[in-house]
């Protein structure tokens, strides 16, 4: 789906339902792929993101829960996370993080590592979240089978007319279906537990700054799951050596130093890790990459209906990436495995 486009009144009306009515500058902002964002400049000088909720894909009043439940027993710890300045369903605001930014692409073994350090800690911090549960924000959100109900869903339907030009990409679907249940099975038997996770651990998620420091944002999919869902996804992203929508797949594939790196950040700092979890460590990252290709395939057939694209084969260009990932991830299948065994 292409951007929504919004006027500067419909902006200044939100800015102003949370207070702000001296902005400068609203302008869109970063490369998520699912809710609006934009940077507000002020007279004040000081900064914020603005942001409405995709109400396509979110119930904006369980979100909004979950967020000022994470963000506030963050909080209260004195982790440093992002700062709800306003929140007016679907609108919210945040404080800007200055000094930090964000990437979409690992450039150095030590960045992957930090990466994955800050989620371990992520982890950790909202381990002792009191209860009630945490709402599931999006049900089924990492189930990898039902991720495959959903494309073959996609394929019966062809909505957007595209079937037949994916014969290759179903294909190497087919030869995967059966090792996609391993982790929700783990999880139904107990041998996998359930723990609070972010489980959108994309590297630009996650702000950097030039000292090392850093702040793990994207809160909405904060919400019970397993564990390897965050391994595995910044094995997706944060061991690529080229961004999530790069055309030559010749430049497309999983860097063993930086898988190694973020093993290295990960495990020492994940002693929570039972055997079981640690046993599909290198494998979450194969799944996980598996299912998010699933994923761009599957709306590429309903038709662009739930990632923001920004051109016509987006989509595609994106399931072809992950799916050479993947690719690479089982020719070193047995590295990986050694890493994590090392480590
Ligand atoms: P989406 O759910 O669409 O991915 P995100 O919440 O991840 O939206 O925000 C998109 C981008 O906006 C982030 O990748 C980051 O670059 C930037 N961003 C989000 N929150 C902040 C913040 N508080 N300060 C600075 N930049 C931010
Ligand atoms: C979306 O919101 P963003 O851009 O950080 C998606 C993730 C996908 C990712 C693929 C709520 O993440 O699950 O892995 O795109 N978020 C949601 O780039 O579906
Ligand atoms: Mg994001």
């Amino acid at each position: 789906m292409g951007k929504r486009e919004y006027t500067q009144e419909e902006l200044a009306a939100a800015l102003a339902s949370m207070g702000v009515t001296d902005q400068t500058d609203v302008s869109r902002y970063g490369s998520g792929h699912i809710n609006d964002t934009f940077k507000v400049e002020t007279k004040r000088g000081v900064r914020f993101i603005l942001q409405r909720v995709n109400t396509d894909i979110f119930d904006p009043v369980l979100l909004k829960n979950n967020i000022l439940r994470v963000t506030s027993f963050l909080k209260s710890k004195g982790v440093k996370s992002l700062e709800v300045v306003g929140y007016e369903n679907p609108w919210r605001l945040y404080a800007f993080l200055e000094g930090y930014t964000s990437t979409d692409v690992v450039t150095s073994p030590e960045q992957a590592r930090l990466v994955a350090a800050a989620f371990a800690k992520f982890q950790n911090d909202l381990a002792d979240i009191p209860p009630p549960r945490l709402d599931d924000i999006i049900v089924k959100f990492h189930d990898t089978p039902d991720r495959l109900r959903q494309l073959d869903e996609a394929v019966a339907n062809n909505i957007a007319g595209r079937k037949d030009k994916v014969a290759a990409e179903l294909a190497f679907v087919d030869k995967r279906r059966e090792e996609c249940s391993r982790i929700v099975e783990l999880m139904k038997s107990g041998a996998i537990p359930e723990r609070v996770v972010h489980q959108d651990t994309k590297i630009n998620n996650v702000m950097l700054a030039p000292d090392g420091t850093n702040v793990v944002i994207d809160l909405d999919t904060t919400m019970p799951g397993s564990a390897l869902y965050d391994f595995g996804d910044m094995v997706r992203t944060s061991s690529a050596a080229a961004a999530e929508d790069e055309k030559d797949l010749s430049k497309v594939y999983s860097k063993k130093e930086y898988f190694e790196a973020l093993v290295r950040g990960y495990l020492p700092n994940a002693k929570f890790l039972n055997e079981a979890e640690r046993e599909n460590i290198a494998f979450s990252g194969r799944l996980l990459t598996f299912e998010c290709g699933i994923r761009f395939l599957a709306d590429y057939l309903n038709g662009d209906t739930y990632f923001h694209t920004a051109y016509d084969d987006h989509n595609l260009v994106r399931c072809h990436t992950q799916f050479k990932m993947v690719e690479s991830m089982e020719a070193q299948a047995a590295e990986f495995e050694a890493i994590v065994r090392s480590v």
